[in-house]
Formats: structure tokens, sequence, C-alpha cells
């Protein structure tokens, strides 16, 4: 393990000067990241943004925060520090040293993987490359740069495993990253919720509320990989993305407590006309962004995960501190099914169901966000609540992609789905007024008026600190 040298071109903490080969084949990747970048990266230019960069792995001081120009931010190789004695804590290969290199036989999976993982990190930063040039406060703009960066960092990181790991394969994978974009009508990102527009801020706290949140639970279960370099890949990256966390949580709070106060103080729930966002736009935000996140967990049923399992290379999340033989094979699972048209359950094995068993993890997650969000609400003496939708409510992967479903879970035909489906997600109406808000505020220490400001600022900075420089 060696410390990351900023003088370096790609800064590491592989070696990466050993293997001139993969440097120079990792250097020829740069230029094209960076004209990606260039052109579909964030919008608004900036002289320079106050960011926080990754400098080591350890526990303390793995960061260091400055202003930097956004072109110059350094995007480095980073893994967490080597366990020497990790054994593979799952599958048929439970108890056998982790591996250090591919196992040929699961070369194809593996690869799949690291594939799909990185295909979402630039996707984001596309998705949200308009957002700066209507920020709420240039503390939302530079946490905002802060995750796009990151998850600029987290592409060079399944690039790094691409290049390192999977010869020419890899590499030509690792250029289709680049070429795909979300949305794209000819080569779209592989995953659904990627392909999505974020075009105004309330968009963009539901989707590092929701979206990122897949990607810490995802991250999760292959931190626990077999192929450590994979493993500890994620771990590292998952440091980073409690930050991304914390912008949806926090920023989902805010929108929150600001209606919650126009409410109190104007004693209406009609809070379009101030500047607020109602209640039920919020809600019908939040119904969108969380059922197209549960559909990046895959079907309920799915042999893809099995295989992954038993062969050890997507573990469940926290798997150590699961309680039973850790190979699931005489184990069985409740599942979300359709049967005979209704909405029920079936049981199935536990191997089969094990994008279920995570996507129950991620549901318990989301709805302590839901809990804080009524808090925020209860304290304002409202009687309103959010609540997150039912698992079958607009679902376009697993069982309940050919139905449709109210939020509270009853069946709808296709036409009574049509009739109203506008009380539930966001109409145009509702679109067009929340990106009617979305008057930029890049003044120092000011902050729109359909949002509260932030408890705490970043780094012990005051909310009014100039976040960002503007050209
Ligand atoms: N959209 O067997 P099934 C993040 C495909 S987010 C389109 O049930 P499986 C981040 C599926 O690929 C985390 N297609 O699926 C967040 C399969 O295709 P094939 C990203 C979908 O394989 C914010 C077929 O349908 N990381 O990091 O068990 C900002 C049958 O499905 C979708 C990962 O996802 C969909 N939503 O599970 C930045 C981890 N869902 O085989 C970053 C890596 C399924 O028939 N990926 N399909 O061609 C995986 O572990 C799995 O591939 C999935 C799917 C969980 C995604």
């Amino acid at each position: 393990m060696t410390t990351p040298d900023y003088a370096e071109k790609i800064p590491n903490n592989v070696s990466l000067n050993d293997d001139r080969r993969l440097q120079r084949a990792l250097e020829s990747w740069q230029p094209n990241f960076l004209s990606w970048w260039e052109s579909m990266g964030p919008t608004l230019p900036t002289r320079d943004v106050y960011l926080r960069t990754a400098v080591n792995v350890g526990r303390e001081g793995w960061a260091h925060f400055g202003h930097v120009p956004m072109r110059d931010y350094r995007w480095g190789i980073f893994l967490a520090e080597r366990s020497p004695d990790r054994r593979i804590a799952f599958g048929a290969h439970k108890g056998e040293p982790t591996w250090q290199k591919v196992p040929g036989e699961y070369r194809a999976e593996l690869q799949r993987l690291i594939v799909i993982q990185g295909d979402t990190e630039p996707a984001s930063v596309e998705q949200q490359r308009n957002l700066a040039a209507i920020a709420p406060s240039l503390y939302d703009m530079r946490n905002l740069f802060q995750v796009n960066v990151e998850e600029g960092r987290h592409l060079w990181a399944m690039v790094y495993l691409l290049h390192a790991y999977f010869g020419r394969e890899g590499r030509e994978e690792a250029e289709e990253l680049l070429h795909r974009n979300s949305g794209s009508a000819d080569a779209p990102r592989i995953l659904g919720a990627f392909n999505e527009e974020t075009p105004d801020w309330l968009s963009f706290f539901m989707f590092t509320y929701f979206t990122d949140r897949d990607g810490k639970y995802q991250l999760g279960t292959l931190k626990e990989s077999g192929f450590d370099p994979l493993s500890r890949t994620c771990e590292f990256m998952l440091k980073e993305e409690a930050h991304h966390m914390m912008v949806g949580t926090t920023g989902v709070d805010r929108v929150v407590e600001r209606t919650a106060r126009v409410m109190v103080e104007s004693d209406t729930d009609d809070v379009a006309a101030l500047g607020a966002i109602p209640l039920a736009v919020i809600q019908k935000y939040l119904n969108f962004h969380y059922s197209v996140s549960l559909d990046l967990f895959g079907g309920e049923t799915s042999t893809n995960v099995a295989n992954y399992y038993t062969a050890g290379l997507k573990g469940r999340w926290l798997e150590e501190r699961r309680k039973d033989d850790h190979t699931l094979a005489d184990d069985s699972i409740m599942v979300d099914a359709l049967l005979e048209g209704e909405i029920g359950q079936v049981e199935v094995s536990a191997l089969t169901g094990l994008n279920t068993d995570l996507r129950r993890e991620y549901i318990a997650d989301c709805e302590s966000g839901v809990k804080r969000w009524n808090r925020i609400l209860s304290e304002a003496g409202l009687p309103h609540r959010l609540a997150l939708p039912h698992v079958a409510f607009n679902r376009k992967v697993g069982a309940f992609a050919g139905i449709e479903a109210s939020p509270v879970g009853e069946r709808l035909s296709a036409a009574e789905w049509a009739a109203r489906k506008g009380q539930w997600l966001p109409t145009d109406t509702d679109k067009t007024f929340v990106r009617s808000l979305m008057r930029p505020v890049h003044e120092r220490g000011k902050i729109a008026a359909w949002l509260a400001p932030p408890r705490n600022g970043i780094n012990g900075k005051p909310f009014d600190y100039d976040y960002v420089h503007l050209v």
C-alpha cells in the first residue's frame, strides 16, 4: 500500500508506477475522461470550488479541503487498505482466501457487475449537469459539485478495475462508459433510473436520498466480494458516499422544514403562491424517486443474484453480521409476487430471493428518512405526514412491472391508473411549478425562499462562506 502522490498524473495508492503498461493505458483514458467531463459535466463556469479531495484511505485525515478549479480536481485511484488474512465470507468458496486476480470462471459475471456499477457514476453527473445554474445557494452548489467530482472518481475506481484486471475487453468497456449517455436514444445508460432527468433541485435531493442510497446498498454488497480489489475499492467509495447521503437527507429535511414553516405561518396547505413547495408535490416527487430506485434492485427473484452469491462475487448487506450458514443453500424467503393477478407473497429459495433481501434493507433505511421528515412536520405542529408508496406502485422491473397499483397497494386497471396517476406522480404542471421556483441564488450567504438554510456548513465553515467563486 502506498501513500498517494499528488505529483503523479493519476494520484493513486496502487503503485501504478510499478506497472508501466497499466499506467500508460490509464493515462491514455484520462484525456477521454476529461473531454467527457468538459462536454457532459457541469455546465456552469466556475473559477474554483471549495472541494474535498481524497488524499489517503486511513480513518483520520483522509481528505483535504480547499478551493480548486474543477477541471484541476485530482481524480485518483484509492483502494482501502488490504487485510492480508481476509477470507471469502459466503457462498461456495466461503473460508477460502480472497482472490487478488479475477478467477477465470467468474470473469464475465464480475466484469458485468463492474460495468453496471461504473455506468451509473457518469450517468448521475450527466443527469445533474444543468443544476448549478439554478442552485438555491452557493453552499448547495458546492455540494452538487462535490457529489459530481466524486461520482467522477467512482467512475475512475471502476475503470481502474477494468483496465487492471480485464485486459482488452476491460479497456473497451472503459471506453463505452464514456460513450453511453443518460437519456440518449442510441446509447442510453444501462439502468432505468439513470436515464431519467434531474431537472430541478427537489429532484436532486430526492435522487441523492433515494437513488444514491441504492448505490450505498449495492456498494455494500460488492464490498463483501471475494474479488479483493473490488471489495477494497467499494469500501473506500462508501466513505465518500456518506456525504452524498447527507446531501439528500438534509436536502429533503430543508425543503420540508421550509414548507412546514410557511404552512404554519400562513395557516394554509396551499403554499405554492407563497413560494414554497406544497407537501402534496413533495410526496409526488418522493413517490417517483422511491419507485424508480426500487427498480434498481432487479427482480424479486433472480438467478443472476443467486449465481453471484454462490460464486462469492456479491454478498449481502452486512454479510458477516448475518447469523446463518452464509451459503443459504437450504434456506427460503418470502418475496413479493403477483399471485393469480393479486399482489401477494410467495416462498422461494433464499438464494434467488437475494435482490428482495437487499431491497428490504434499503426500504427500512428509506423509512428512517420518512420518519425524520415526519418529525419535522409534527414538531411544527402539523398533522400532515409523508409516506413511502407500496412496493407495487409505479414499478417497471420485477413482479409488478406488468400491473398498476396505487400508493397504498390497490390493484388498478390501466384506465384507472391513467386517470389517477397525476394524483401520485409529478405532472407537467407540478414540474413547471417546481421549475419556476428554481431561480438561481448565487450570492454569498443568501438562499432561495423554498428551502431552509442548513444547520451546519461544510468542514466547519459557516453557511455564508465563499464556497464557490463564479467566473
Ligand atoms: N433497469 O436478474 P434481474 C449507484 C436487468 S447505484 C434496467 O432481476 P439482477 C449510484 C438486469 O440487468 C448502484 N435493467 O437482475 C447511485 C437483467 O438483465 P439481463 C449501481 C434492469 O442481475 C447514484 C434483467 O433486467 N450498482 O451506485 O439480479 C449516483 C433481469 O433482472 C434493471 C449496481 O447496480 C433496471 N433498473 O440485478 C451514482 C450493482 N434491473 O441479465 C451512483 C451492480 C434489472 O437479462 N449490479 N435489470 O441482461 C447488479 O448487482 C445487478 O445487475 C442489478 C440487477 C442489481 C442491477
